[in-house]
Order: C-alpha cells, then sequence, then structure tokens
C-alpha cells in the first residue's frame, strides 16, 4: 500500500493538497496484525525492494550531529513560563515592553514545509528540542505544528500529528509552542463548522500549543472570529491574529492592498480580542522600506505588539526584517541556517549576527543558534529527495507573488505535466489567474484555487484574455467554481465581473458547511482521544482511514531512524530499532531473491541473529 501512494505521481509532485486517498479507493485493503518487531521488518524490506526514494546516498544520521548539552539539567524558564505567570494579555503587553527583537524558530514546521514538502517526521523534530530547549531558552516561541503538517502526518507519514504535538510539548517545558490555524478551515482547505473548529482549538491548547497565529487567506475578520473566540475562551493561550500581506503598498499604482487597507484590517483585528498581529507575508512580498512603513503605522495606532513573517524567496528579506526591526517590531520569525533561505524564512544566525551589540540586540547567543546547524544540515540531507528543486533565491516572486510553500509544489507538479523546462508559463499563468480572480491574496487556501487555474490555463494552452471573456468554453476546475460562488467568503477588492457571472452561469454552486451530526458533537465533547479521533476523522477522512491502515501494518514507525525508514536496509549494516525503550531490534540484510513469476521477493533478513524472510512485492 505505502509503495503505491509513495510512487504516486501526486505524491512524488508533493501535491498534499489532492484529495489523494480518495480518489484511490483500490489502495485500500486490510492486513492481518502482527507483532511489533515482524511489523518493523515488513516495513524495512518493502522500502529494501521497492526504493521509493531511491538508493540511500550516504546521508549521516542526524544523531550523531547534535550539540553537546546536559540532558539532565532542567531547562532555563523561558517564554513558556512566562505566558503561565503572566496570562495571555501579560505576555503581550510584556512582549511589547521588550526591547530585544524577539525571535521566533519556524525550522519545525515552515520551514520544512516551504523546503522539504512539510516530510520531516516527528523522530526527527522531537530528537532536536531538548537541544533547542537549553541551547536557545530566549526563544519567544518555536513554531511548530499546524499549517500543512497535520494533513502531511497522516497523509504520508503514517504518525497522528496529536502525538507529535505531545511529544513536543513534553521536549519542549519552556518555550511557547506556536501554531499555524488558518481560520475556520483550521488545518484543512475549506471551512468547517464551528463546533469542529472550538474543539480542535480546545485540544490543540491543553495538548501543547500556547501560541495561535490565525489567518483567513482572503483577510476577512468574520472568517476568523469563530477561531479567535476559542483561542480567547481558553483563558492560557494567545490569539495571535494575522494580516496577510500582499501586493507592495509603497508602490502609487497600488489602488487595493495600500497602507489604509492593512490599517483598517488591523483595527478589526485588535476589536477581535487579538492579543498580538502577525504581518504574514506568505510569499516574501514585503520590501523593506515597505516593513518599515507598516511596522510603524501599526504600533503608532495600536498597543498590540507586532511580529513579522515572511519568506526569503528572493533573497532580501533579512533586510525587511531589519527595517522591521528598527521600526519597532516586537518579533520576527527566522530557521536555522540550513533550513533557512529561497522559500523559507530568513536564517536564525543571520539575523542574531546583524543586530548583536545593537539596541535591538536578540540576547543570543550566535554559538548556541550555530551549534544547531549540523544537525539540521544533516536532517536536510537526509530528505533530499523531497527537496522543492528552487536552486537559489528568485525575483520572479514580485510578478507571480506564488507563496513559499506553494512554489516548491507546483514546480514538482510542472515536471509531472511534463512543464518542468517551462516554468515560467506556470509563473505567467498563475499572475494572470489571480488577476482574473479578483487579486486575492495568495495563501492556503486561495492560492491553491489560483494555482489550479494556472495549470489549468497551461494545459489547455489558452490565452488568459480568451478564458477570462469565455470560460464556459473551458474546462473550470472545481475549486474555481467554487471560490467564484463565495465558498471560501468575499474579496477584498470585490468580485472581478462580468468574469464572476460567466463562470456561475447556469450552475448551481452550494456551499456552506454541513453540521456536526448529534454523534461527533458527543465524540468532540468526550475523552481527549475521543475528541483526536473525532477530529483527525472529521477534517482529513480518507488520510486518517489510511494512518489507521499503515499503523495497522507496520505499527509504530516512529522508532524507526529516518534514514532506514525512507531507504531500508543495505547489506553489511545492522540496523538498530529500539522498539521499547531499552529493547533493541538489531536488523541486517542478507541477501534479496529474484522476483518470481507474480512478482514476489523474498528479502533474506536477519532480526536479532535469526534468519527472517520477508516476501515483498517488487513495485519497482
Ligand atoms: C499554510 O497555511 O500552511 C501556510 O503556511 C500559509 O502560509
Ligand atoms: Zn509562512
Amino acid at each position: 500500500f505505502i509503495q503505491a501512494v509513495l510512487e504516486d505521481p501526486s505524491f512524488v509532485a508533493g501535491d498534499v493538497s489532492t484529495a489523494f486517498i480518495d480518489e484511490r479507493p483500490q489502495l485500500m485493503h486490510a492486513h492481518p496484525s502482527r507483532d511489533r518487531g515482524t511489523k518493523v521488518l515488513n516495513w524495512l524490506a518493502d522500502v529494501t525492494v521497492n526504493h521509493p526514494n531511491g538508493q540511500p546516498f550516504g546521508a549521516i544520521n542526524p544523531a550523531l550531529k547534535l550539540p553537546e548539552f546536559d540532558r539532565l539539567a532542567t531547562p532555563k524558564p523561558g517564554s513558556r513560563q512566562r505566558l503561565l505567570e503572566l496570562g495571555p494579555a501579560g505576555f503581550a503587553a510584556a512582549l511589547r515592553e521588550q526591547k530585544a527583537l524577539a525571535v521566533t524558530e519556524t525550522t519545525f514546521r515552515d520551514a520544512h514545509q516551504s523546503l522539504l514538502a512539510t516530510r520531516v517526521r516527528t523522530r526527527d523534530l522531537v530528537q532536536a528540542a531538548p537541544a533547542v530547549a537549553r541551547l536557545t531558552p530566549e526563544l519567544f516561541s518555536v513554531e511548530a505544528w499546524g499549517g500543512a503538517t497535520y494533513d502531511v502526518a497522516l497523509r504520508f507519514l503514517g504518525e497522528d500529528p496529536w502525538e507529535r504535538l505531545a511529544k513536543l510539548r513534553e521536549a519542549l517545558p519552556n518555550v511557547a509552542i506556536q501554531m499555524l490555524l488558518r481560520g475556520r478551515n483550521t488545518v484543512g482547505y475549506t471551512p468547517y463548522p464551528t463546533q469542529v473548529t472550538d474543539a480542535f482549538v480546545r485540544e490543540a491548547a491543553s495538548t501543547g500549543v500556547d501560541i495561535f497565529r490565525i489567518f483567513d487567506a482572503l483577510n476577512d475578520v468574520s472568517q476568523m472570529r469563530p477561531a479567535i473566540d476559542s483561542v480567547l475562551e481558553t483563558g492560557s493561550a494567545v490569539a495571535e491574529v494575522a494580516l496577510c500581506y500582499t501586493g507592495d503598498l509603497l508602490n502609487p499604482a497600488e489602488d487595493l492592498y495600500t497602507l489604509d487597507y492593512y490599517l483598517r484590517l488591523a483595527e478589526q483585528i485588535v476589536e477581535s480580542g487579538a492579543h498580538i498581529i502577525a504581518v504574514k507575508d506568505m510569499a516574501g512580498l514585503l520590501r523593506a522600506g515597505a516593513a518599515e512603513k507598516l511596522v510603524v503605522a501599526l504600533r503608532e495606532r495600536f498597543d498590540l505588539p507586532v511580529h513579522v513573517h515572511t519568506h526569503d524567496t528572493a533573497g532580501g528579506q533579512l533586510a525587511t526584517l531589519l527595517a522591521a526591526s528598527r521600526a519597532g517590531a516586537d518579533a520576527v520569525d527566522v530557521a536555522s541556517a540550513p533550513m533557512a533561505g529561497t522559500t523559507s524564512q530568513p536564517s536564525f544566525s543571520a539575523l542574531v549576527a546583524a543586530l548583536a551589540n545593537t539596541e535591538r540586540d536578540t540576547g543570543f547567543s550566535l554559538d548556541a543558534v550555530s551549534d544547531l546547524e549540523p544537525y539540521w544540515e544533516a536532517v536536510r540531507e537526509v530528505y533530499r529527495p523531497f527537496e522543492s528543486g528552487l536552486a537559489g533565491p528568485t525575483g520572479r516572486v514580485y510578478h507571480h507573488e506564488i507563496p513559499g510553500g506553494q512554489l516548491s509544489n507546483l514546480r514538482q507538479q510542472a515536471i509531472a505535466l511534463g512543464l518542468g523546462d517551462h516554468f515560467e508559463k506556470i509563473e505567467d499563468a498563475y499572475a494572470a489567474a489571480s488577476t482574473m480572480l479578483g487579486r486575492p491574496p495568495k495563501v492556503t487556501p486561495s492560492s491553491k484555487v489560483v494555482g489550479d487555474l494556472a495549470l489549468a490555463l497551461v494545459a489547455a494552452d489558452a490565452d488568459p484574455a480568451d478564458f477570462e471573456a469565455n470560460p464556459q468554453k473551458f474546462d473550470i476546475p472545481d475549486s474555481v467554481i467554487g471560490f467564484m460562488a463565495g465558498e471560501l467568503g468575499d474579496l477584498p477588492g470585490g468580485w472581478p465581473e462580468p468574469f464572476r457571472s460567466r463562470v456561475l452561469e447556469g450552475r448551481t454552486v452550494r456551499i456552506g458547511v454541513n453540521e456536526v451530526s448529534e454523534e461527533d458533537q458527543a465524540a468532540l465533547d468526550g475523552s481527549p482521544a475521543e475528541r483526536r479521533d473525532a477530529l483527525n476523522r472529521l477534517l482529513f477522512p480518507a488520510p486518517t482511514a489510511h494512518y489507521a491502515e499503515v499503523r495497522e501494518s507496520y505499527g509504530d514507525l516512529s522508532v524507526v531512524d529516518t534514514i532506514d525508514y525512507l531507504y531500508g536496509l543495505r547489506q553489511g549494516d545492522e540496523h538498530i530499532v529500539e522498539i521499547a525503550t531499552g529493547v533493541n531490534l538489531y536488523v541486517g540484510l542478507e541477501a534479496i531473491g529474484d522476483a518470481d513469476d507474480k512478482g514476489m521477493r523474498t528479502v533474506m533478513a536477519t532480526m536479532n541473529g535469526q534468519l527472517r524472510p520477508v516476501f515483498v512485492r517488487d513495485r519497482s
């Protein structure tokens, strides 16, 4: 099963937004239950035969690259203790008061979402967390959950996202954990009923999320209200509410996304009860001068602290963070240097170095920050097959405005469509699609709608002007029809007419969310375990069923090192899997037999010194 998934073109393209399993019912079949060691061995044997991720290439186990620190020492109290002590409003006020620029570390979420198709496993994150807690206890927060990580865990990693959060909470007792929440879309791609959002926020807060960064793809505050209210109701968690930045506010020709627009939006954010205002620059369009102007205006007008997030797609965003810092920004986002740059955030060590011995000195030891880099460099190397393929910065982002996380996916989709050599065509189509759809801010899920239209334009070799004039002549993606019908809310600049009417002509589109059934409501109000199961099922039904299958067939694979998990067994190596504390499996590869007439191979493995033949279907 997992091999079929791993080889599927959508999986290879890193497209996590398709209803992957829904469209492939043939992938679902039951496996008999087996004992733990045997289950793990079956996974390893299968990966060894089928090489879904290519051959191992001499990557180094990241665990060997962890910096030295005293594991037994209690980590210094940090932002987590401050939040517990001051409460969310006091915590935000203290942030606004502090002189040092506060820093959020995104390596655990956005950096790998934007560089490695969100594929970094819980094991590799949890392993780093105790070092982060002890070497960089001054962090404002670690962004470690939400966004695409939830979906990808269930869909591709055979992991329960809640287990990841619980483990990270335990490993990071002193630093606030931050998540990205897509307003009413929670961690999905379409709106969910308020009861789902509310249960989600309650469970996330009680499992370990301290700070919720909430955004709406169309900057519609009413769409964020249920999520904001739920966070406020916890009484303990911070509501950081984002304005999604797009366009260029310094451009005199800009008539929609102006400074005035952002200030009006911020006013609604403040009225909603937010504790912190986030400037969420998902595509890296916020230029240094614009950042200065925006941050100064936001801080003059409102009492809340301002937290700036950007992506370094064009390569200039350290300048933006420094300009924001000079303008008074209270916090900024960075990623560990080996996981920084291009579609990810600017580099942590570069920021610390740039501000050392200045008024806004971050207070971090540059040594401590860079001591963590070899670990993340090794992690990045292990996940090389999931690299986006963007070798360096690109200034074309100012034209196409594709967000960091999507740029890497679209490149892979272009390759899958045989357009890898003409990616500029897709970029141009994306820009045209954005204009046609009324210039929405482009961020999950509106970015997916624009991307779908761009790919449709290129696939049909359509002239955008022709498509705009006669959309009914073409195959219009369902997501575009739903978007024009208002599925994701109203557009900041109003509807594009007559295009919208032409798209909707003769169609009835049902929008609005289904009610939660009584049974589901009971589960959402039940024990934490029932609530988590219900949330997984309601948010991602097919990936949750897939997760259950993987767990049933292969057991808890979180015990397997990522090199072995991705690349399988190598002759001559002893693979050690700690299946329970202090209980090791020693696995070796003796030989792989030829495929029989049914395509089955025998993997002759050893487990704890005993020969163990495993029969594997060769799909390579
Ligand atoms: C997400 O929604 O996952 C994002 O990272 C948006 O920027
Ligand atoms: Zn981001």
